[in-house]
């Protein structure tokens, strides 16, 4: 078993593609190289393709209550089974290994954990972590957990979930739980996935679980994950005595005015500070935008800029398209979504693809937030893709998406971004959060009656980028 970390991964397991089901064509030559040591791999989340909900004592989550709530999510579609990786993750990891991927960004379930959110752990659900870790470093694939990606324990929303400040510690207490069990082969740590979309839809537009409302609400969610990144981040640095790698996990996409005009700045700017700035600017200088104060004057107390200003030893983050905003009096923020420029093309999420915005996002972390160790932890798309005839999944457009942002990362890192790492969103056609299974973001296609995994020409093209360790123009 070889352990990988993050500044030698060699993830190009150059064996690996011998035993891909398929060769790509004689290559093109490749025109943008990573560094040597760039780590490659992918990217999941537990609710979206554990399934197995009810199995070792697992405790339901916000998502299991949202998903049976009728019309929360599109087709009534519920995390029950989603990819059953829980009975077939040695499968997966298969698929991981034989593309060379050196990492995999998974997420811990804290309700498999912790039942209750607090208190007794349930060994039998970090069992199933256990068994995944090893399966990982038996495969040459480094695992790079992570604490929360938006699965909270019902029991700790029946008690205000992150409304509530008291929930700052209890995460604590969880994290150092898993990281008691795992940390012996788990270097890497990612505390929270996009705080910033758990507050907004989850508790601000209540189009995610758990369904609240208000900006009042989205606020206070968002400053309370903040503080619980911080305490846990304070207590595995205690726990660990310095042998872990701790990071954690932000959406940071450019909010420009639609059509670049005078009158939508004032709105792109304070979209800006809710969805980067008020996860960027604690994390890194230890106050929220000067655009929030009034929403965050009333949870601030002191102390708490402390505790949310921790150091990162990488950070991870996630990046879609650029966010085109405009004024809208019935938006959350006074502000809404616009349309990109004519003839940006989008996904089946109706995203813009634009590759130029993760350029602009990693020099900005150069410019503003001191140029820290960054992973891409996640980028891909959604498209309607379908096998053909002979089963194959010609999907081209996902491929090009790839292609393009690869190339965008690599200009950034030509001036300096300090770029380290890329995590595909995702591994499996999984469950798309409120848009259930019609969005298919996988690697890999995953069949709905019979759960068969089928990689996608993007699969294999992907283990053909890792094995060059660079992109073809
Ligand atoms: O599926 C999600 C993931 O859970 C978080 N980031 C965005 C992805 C695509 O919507």
């Amino acid at each position: 078993m070889r352990r990988r970390t993050f500044l030698s991964a060699a993830a190009t397991a150059v064996g690996a593609l011998a035993a891909s089901p398929r060769r790509l064509p004689a290559a093109e030559p490749v025109t943008a190289r990573f560094p040597d040591g760039f780590l490659w791999g992918c990217s999941t989340s537990a609710y979206q393709i554990e399934g197995a909900v009810t199995a070792d004592g697992r405790g339901a989550s916000v998502w299991d209550t949202f998903s049976r709530t009728p019309g929360k999510v599109r087709d009534g579609d519920t995390g029950d089974v989603a990819c059953d990786h829980y009975h077939r993750y040695r499968e997966d990891v298969a698929l991981m290994a034989r593309a060379g991927m050196g990492a995999y960004r998974f997420s811990v379930a804290w309700p498999r954990v912790m039942p209750d959110g607090a208190g007794p752990v349930n060994a039998a659900g970090l069992d199933f972590y256990d068994r995944l870790v090893d399966a990982l470093l038996e495969s040459g694939v480094e695992p790079w957990p992570c604490l929360f990606h938006w699965d909270l324990p019902q029991a700790l929303q029946d008690r205000g979930g992150w409304t509530d400040r008291a929930i700052a510690g209890r995460f604590a207490d969880y994290a150092v739980a898993v990281a008691r069990r795992l940390g012996d082969r788990v270097t890497h740590w990612a505390m929270l996935n996009e705080p910033g979309v758990v507050a907004i839809f989850g508790h601000g537009t209540g189009g995610h679980a758990p369904g609240l409302t208000g900006r009042a609400t989205c606020m206070a969610a968002l400053h309370h994950q903040n503080l619980a990144q911080g305490t846990a981040l304070q207590a595995l640095r205690a726990a660990g005595g310095g042998r872990w790698r701790l990071g954690t996990v932000l959406c940071v996409q450019p909010s420009v005015p639609v059509g670049g005009r005078p009158e939508n700045a004032g709105a792109a700017a304070l979209w800006d500070a809710v969805w980067n700035r008020a996860g960027l600017d604690p994390l890194f200088h230890g106050r929220y935008p000067d655009l929030l104060e009034a929403d965050v004057g009333p949870l601030l107390r002191a102390g708490d800029p402390e505790t949310i200003r921790q150091p990162v030893d990488w950070l991870g983050v996630n990046y879609y398209s650029r966010m085109h905003q405009q004024p809208d009096p019935g938006g959350l923020f006074g502000t809404g979504y616009g349309p990109p420029p004519p003839g940006t093309q989008v996904t089946a999420m109706g995203w813009p693809v634009e590759p130029g915005g993760l350029t602009e996002v990693l020099l900005e972390l150069r410019d503003r937030y001191g140029n820290p160790p960054v992973v891409l932890a996640e980028n891909g798309a959604a498209y309607d893709d379908r096998p053909g005839p002979d089963g194959a999944v010609e999907d081209g457009e996902r491929i090009a998406f790839l292609r393009a942002h690869l190339l965008a990362g690599h200009a950034a890192l030509a001036q300096g971004a300090n770029l380290r790492g890329w995590l595909v969103w995702t591994l499996l056609d999984n469950f798309e959060w409120a848009e259930g299974y019609a969005r298919r973001f996988g690697l890999v296609r995953v069949d709905r009656d019979t759960l068969e995994r089928t990689p996608k020409a993007s699969y294999h093209w992907y283990a053909d980028v890792i094995r060059r360790n660079g992109v073809a123009a």
